[in-house]
């Protein structure tokens, strides 16, 4: 209760600038010269990374270049984008399903051997418990897998195994299970339950499945990470709310000194499936780790934490603090060897909890509101600071003898940023080569550094140099909402296609001649095939009538880069954008009588402007015999 509004006021205190951790020292002409050039990536020239940050609940992911910090494009994800027309075509739609928004909040890259493969990018949404794959070939998202049975609040997610085998998943939530089941919230802990999932990942194609799940109890999943190297197989996950509490969380979760954080050995669990000792629930084999040992452990870690994050040698695992001033480190081996001697301190629901000063290697002082950590590869942690607003840089182990009696004085640098940094992502720090050299702050508040745009503000991200001992504010620009975590790649790392090549377009209603083109009826179901090229759609003239259905594929035969085309209708709610090379479709019940324009919606030529048509919607009975006859003329309904 205490620590509640002592946060508070805190927190309070921050927003109102306040506070901050250390002073803002202005900058010398020469440092500002210094740092521009530093970020400035001049007209014609390109930027060295991508970053690809998630866009929460915008339901986007956002592409950034470092280091000019430039938004360069927007992939849409689980919201439509007229822009890009997704959510338009019957594809998209399909993949959208029921909703129309999802909260992005972990990006991962795909691995091979624990290196970005420049192959997919994966995004959870924590509203939907799902999760979307994009390819890196074209940049656009290709699966929505979800929403996943017994899973709510798809938050401790999405974490990329070494070789992508799987994308692990923790509940945010937990609600009585199977899905649909319901109990009274009274009763919380006896009925609701929480979930890890191991959703699988085709090596080839990045197709995901749901491949099976472990059972916990009603604990808040929070952030997590997978292993690497000695922690290979493992992943770890912290958690708020071990109190079990189900109302007043902001109090009732937070009595506890320590909560329990998760770690799983996910190869056991695939094994243990694989041995027949998991029961189905809505499909899915579950685990239940009260009866199938050597899957799931706990271990306390103070209080309510928030990030945890393997360094890139995955022998330390670090936990963000959160209501506590401290980062704390825990050892792999030790975890192993507690493990292994059973050196535990007692058992919740029968699952075993590891003995905390057997496996902590120690608790680093780094200031008020650490949240998440990254590491540069060199023997640095770097940790975000929500209440103190700054980046702290400090040691990881191995520490001196003097060091560990004084943690303090591993602590090295700590760099001002504003205001309220959640997440910061260090360039490839969850591989085991990061790439270093930039450090993205992403902060939740921006507090009135940016012109005046009312009252609701954007979020800031700043780049920070992190290539010397100290660390350099370089640069800051602002997004959409809301930037949790991104990932960084180097932009040599991906080879992203320039059109979709002629060959490669399978779609059997894609036209590419005149005389392939047409409006042919059958009964009242009215199909329309047309191709786009600058400036013409062929062909451009659809009759019908009303009560039709109506389905249109348009394809844009262009095979220059950047030649786009879009569709769109008139008073109909309809938008596609073709790619050089792709074929779209839309399908609508005409119930409206009139003449509609249709028109390409992106700028393609000169004569962009001349690039329209129209559907002409008959009152039954009435127009050419095109309209309501059986026609297949090529060039169309004339
Ligand atoms: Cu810290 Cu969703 Cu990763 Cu936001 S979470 S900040
Ligand atoms: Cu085609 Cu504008």
């Amino acid at each position: 209760m205490k620590t509640t509004i002592t946060l508070n006021a805190v927190a309070l205190a921050v927003a109102l600038g306040l506070t901050s951790c250390g002073k803002q020292s202005g900058t010398s002409q020469a440092e500002r010269t210094a740092n521009a050039l530093a970020s400035y990536v001049a007209p014609g020239e390109k930027d060295e990374y991508y970053l690809f940050y998630s866009g929460g609940h915008s339901g986007q992911v956002y592409v950034a270049g470092i280091p000019s910090l430039r938004h360069i494009s927007t992939i849409p994800v689980f919201a439509p984008y007229p822009a890009t027309g997704y959510g338009f075509d019957e594809e998209s739609k399909k993949m959208l399903g029921d909703f129309t928004w999802g909260d992005v909040h972990h990006p991962a890259l795909s691995q091979t051997n624990s290196k970005y493969d420049g192959r997919w990018l994966f995004v959870n949404d924590n509203a939907n418990n799902r999760i979307a794959r994009i390819d890196l070939r074209d940049f656009k998202t290709h699966q929505i897998l979800g929403p996943i049975p017994n899973s709510i609040g798809n938050h401790g997610s999405s974490f990329i195994t070494e070789n992508s085998e799987y994308i692990l998943c923790a509940t945010r939530f937990s609600v009585p299970l199977p899905k649909g089941r319901v109990a009274d919230p009274k009763d919380y802990e006896k009925e609701f339950n929480g979930m890890v999932s191991g959703i699988k990942v085709d090596p080839q194609t990045g197709e995901m499945k749901v491949g099976w799940q472990i059972l916990t109890p009603p604990f808040d999943w929070d952030l997590g990470s997978t292993g690497k190297g000695p922690s290979s197989g493992w992943a770890f996950w912290t958690s708020y709310n071990t109190e079990m509490a189900h109302d007043t969380l902001e109090v009732n979760s937070t009595q506890k000194d320590r909560d329990l954080c998760a770690i799983v050995n996910w190869r056991a669990a695939e094994k243990a499936v694989g041995d027949g000792k998991a029961q189905t629930m809505d499909g899915v084999p579950i685990i239940d780790p009260t009866t199938v040992s050597g899957v799931l452990y706990f271990v306390p870690i103070g209080k309510s934490p928030h990030g945890m994050d393997v360094d890139p040698s995955g022998k330390w695992i670090v936990a963000g603090g959160k209501l506590q001033p401290a980062t704390t480190v825990l050892n792999f081996e030790k975890v192993q060897a507690a493990i292994n001697n059973k050196t535990f301190e007692g058992d919740f629901r029968g699952v075993p909890i590891l003995k905390y000063e057997a496996v902590v290697e120690g608790e680093v002082p780094v200031g008020l509101g650490p949240l998440h950590t990254q590491y540069d590869g060199k023997g640095n942690a770097y940790t975000s600071m929500f209440i103190d607003s700054c980046i702290v840089k400090w040691k990881l182990p191995p520490w001196t003898d003097a060091e560990k009696k004084d943690l303090t004085k591993v602590v090295l640098d700590k760099v001002p940023t504003h205001f309220s940094t959640g997440h910061l992502v260090v360039a490839g720090s969850d591989t085991t080569n990061p790439y270093g050299k930039w450090c993205v702050a992403m902060n939740k508040l921006s507090a009135g550094r940016h012109i005046n745009v009312g009252p609701a503000q954007p979020e800031s991200s700043q780049l920070i140099d992190i290539s010397g001992d100290k660390m350099k504010m370089i640069a800051e620009a602002y997004t959409e909402p809301e930037p949790h975590f991104a990932q960084i790649l180097k932009v040599t790392d991906v080879q992203p296609a320039e059109v979709y090549p002629k060959d490669e377009n399978k779609d059997p209603n894609a036209v590419w001649e005149k005389e392939q083109t047409g409006v042919t009826r059958n009964g009242n179901q009215v199909v329309a095939k047309l191709t786009a090229i600058r400036s013409r759609f062929t062909p451009d003239r659809i009759d019908a009538q009303v009560g039709d259905d109506l389905t249109v594929h348009v394809t844009n035969i262009e095979q220059t880069r950047d030649m786009i085309h879009g569709f769109g209708l008139i008073e109909h709610n309809i938008n596609m954008v073709m790619d050089p090379g792709e074929t779209k479709t839309f399908h609508i019940k005409l119930t409206k009588p009139g003449v509609f324009p249709f028109y390409c919606t992106n700028f393609c030529s000169a004569l962009h402007q001349e690039m329209q048509g129209y559907l002409v919607v008959w009152k039954p009975g009435e127009g050419p015999s095109g309209a309501s006859a059986a026609t297949g003329a090529a060039g169309g309904t004339k």
